[in-house]
């Protein structure tokens, strides 16, 4: 019998901050979930965010999804690579700096994973309201699979008040 291959739920932060942000936001999303490999099962809503650890750059606009995918970690981060780099964003940019678009891989069901280039849970998320925000608006009991914690509780919990988390006056529709 042939393997069935089965479907993986994962969360994604979408970023951008250079030029049509949110354009840039929708054509990476359109791109990740036109395939046949991931379907678009969840989305937030979009917000506008500041900077976070490096100031001196433009705001953001960010928003995360919920997926339904059968490509395994490292298949699913060679995707979002490919797409941000189709998207024009530079292999070389500045950490953490100014970029077309970011795609990060958040969680991927309730698996912890460290590898030299994956990371998961996101090493950062539970630090950051532009992250905790978004996937609250789609499931705020998903749990942090190191933290043990709820994301609602890790976004109620941050005592960082220089985040700033805005939604857009005019949400696009996705589902
Ligand atoms: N991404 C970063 C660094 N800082 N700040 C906001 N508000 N939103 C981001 O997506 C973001 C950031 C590096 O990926
Ligand atoms: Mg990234
Ligand atoms: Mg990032």
């Amino acid at each position: 019998m042939a393997a069935v291959k089965t479907d993986h739920a994962v969360f994604v932060s979408i970023g951008s901050n250079l030029g049509g942000k949110l354009d840039n936001c929708l054509s990476g999303i359109a791109a990740l979930t036109e395939s046949g490999e991931s379907s678009l099962a969840g989305v937030s809503r979009f917000y506008r965010t500041s900077p976070v650890d490096y100031a001196d750059q433009d705001w953001f606009v960010n928003a995360a999804i919920e997926i339904r995918t059968t490509m395994a970690p490292l298949a699913l981060l060679d995707k979002l690579v490919a797409i941000q780099r189709r998207m024009g964003r530079k292999a070389d940019a500045v950490r953490f700096g100014p970029r077309v678009l970011d795609l990060d891989i958040l969680l991927y069901d309730d698996r912890v994973i460290r590898m030299p280039r994956l990371t998961i849970p996101h090493p950062r998320m539970h630090k950051r309201a532009f992250v905790l925000q978004p996937i609250c608006d789609i499931n705020p009991s998903i749990i942090h699979p190191v933290l043990g914690q709820t994301v609602a509780d890790l976004l109620s919990h941050l005592d960082d008040e220089d985040q700033r988390v805005i939604p857009l006056e005019d949400q696009p529709t996705l589902l």
